[in-house]
């Protein structure tokens, strides 16, 4: 999984990001302070309760009193994220990339190099600036937006990304226009399609992807007698359908924190796909308890003060800013926008592979060391090829961890299942 954070110049990307996955970045409240793209985890805690919860509950029934109750109760060992009373954090790759601005399609900033670290993204959210602090190219404007400004703006950032984002696809499709039209005369829809995933296989179209697009194109303009005549107007619809399947967008209405009133619910009723957020507020939070300052969980709307850390005047001060924001926001916004982006709009669930169906170990008795992000509807041998191509290719059969019954390598797992799987 791998989700990019995109956006004009200055909205707070890195913010979001250094707040997502604890790695310290550069920010600053100047246009282009990220040039080369920063990549990394945030840890998304999972839907369902880690498998470690019913392991737990049948050890105890079994009679073991030693286990430990840290961590919540959690006696996994993750190899990588972590888990506390069941809630496991699984990884979701980051990639926080240079501001866009108008025209990058066409080279402008950082051009094309900044949509090639988008290539391999499974999805984008977008970051805007809700507060209206900044203009087109991210120059603070100094100045205290009204409402109306502040929506405008915000609207205005989202149809330039899509312009751009369509414009860059544009100008791969037309690349081959010709031999493209030849196809589709040749050999008919199937022939383009497979020209559509030819010319943008770097940037993970595959031919399903196409033939949504495809399908999702015909809807607009069905007349294929001519496609060689197809002006620009025709093929930008065509680009676009393309870049809804390979990039879906989510937005995050970042700097909430300062949006004038009546902004967020205008842009909540407005926007499909929209969340209020504040990485700002979300970043502090996760310092000051990574510092043992207080208590807060990612997602949570709350905090609680730690007593045995005591804070100074502006540290409390601080802290008082940041808990009245959080009440007032409902939350900093960004692990849900994670969740919802994950688990809801990708529909991705999590499985949990391991080598002894009755413990839930690997081979060094690790308990449910791995939890993988996978698609919903996933199937045993699609698993093990994840766990490792000679488990897919050697693949046998599988054991549900849960009821221990066999299932075959075209069982669908769902989410939070423990799977064994057997092989050459
Ligand atoms: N009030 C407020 N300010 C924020 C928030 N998030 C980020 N900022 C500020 O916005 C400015 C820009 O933040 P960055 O994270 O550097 O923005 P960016 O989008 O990565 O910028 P570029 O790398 O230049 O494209 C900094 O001054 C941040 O402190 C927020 O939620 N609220
Ligand atoms: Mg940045």
């Amino acid at each position: 999984m791998r989700i990019g954070l995109v956006g004009k110049p200055n909205v707070g990307k890195s913010t979001f990001f250094a707040a997502s996955t604890l790695i310290p970045v550069d920010i600053a409240n100047y246009p282009f302070c990220t040039i080369e793209p920063n990549v990394g985890f945030s840890f998304v805690p999972s839907r369902e309760p880690c498998p470690c919860m019913s392991l737990r509950e049948r050890l105890e029934q079994d009679g073991r009193s030693q286990l430990s109750d840290d961590r919540g109760g959690s006696i996994c060992t993750p190899r990588t994220g972590s888990c506390e009373g069941h809630r496991r954090y699984v990884p979701c790759m980051l990639v926080d990339v240079a501001g866009l601005v108008p025209g990058a399609s066409e080279g402008r900033g950082r051009g094309n190099a900044f949509l090639s670290d988008l290539a391999e993204c499974d999805a984008l959210i977008q970051v805007i600036d809700v507060a209206g602090t900044t203009d087109a190219e991210g120059n603070p404007t100094g100045l205290k937006a009204t409402k109306e400004q502040a929506i405008e703006q915000a609207l205005a950032e989202i149809t330039f990304l899509t312009e751009e984002l369509d414009a860059w696809i544009l100008g791969l499709v037309k690349e081959g226009w010709s031999r493209g039209a030849r196809r589709i005369q040749a050999e008919g829809v199937k022939g383009f399609t497979q020209f559509l995933q030819e010319r943008l296989s770097g940037l993970g179209a595959t031919d399903s992807t196409c033939q949504r697009a495809f399908d999702a194109f015909t809807q607009l303009h069905s007349d294929m007698t001519s496609p060689w005549d197809w002006s620009d107007d025709v093929l930008i619809l065509l680009a676009s359908s393309l870049r809804k399947q390979l990039f879906p967008i989510f937005i995050a209405g970042n700097k909430a924190d300062m949006a004038p009133d009546g902004v967020l619910d205008h842009l909540q009723a407005t926007l499909d796909q929209f969340t209020p957020c504040s990485a700002e507020t979300e970043l502090a939070l996760r310092q000051a308890s990574k510092a043992g300052f207080i208590s807060y969980t990612p997602g949570s709307t709350s905090f609680e003060l730690n007593q045995n850390q005591p804070m100074n005047d502006a540290q409390m001060k601080g802290m008082s800013v940041l808990g009245e924001r959080l009440n007032k926001l409902q939350g900093t916004g960004l692990t849900n926008l994670l969740d919802q982006v994950l688990f809801e709009e990708l529909d991705r669930i999590v499985v949990y592979p391991v080598q002894d169906e009755t413990h839930w170990t690997d081979g060094d008795g690790n308990v449910l060391p791995d939890a993988f992000v996978v698609q919903n509807g996933i199937q045993a041998k699609q698993v093990a090829y994840k766990v490792h191509s000679d488990l897919g290719d050697g693949f046998i059969k599988g054991v549900d961890g849960r009821t221990r019954r066999i299932v075959g390598a075209e069982h669908e797992l769902s989410d939070g299942d423990v799977l064994r799987i057997h092989s050459k």
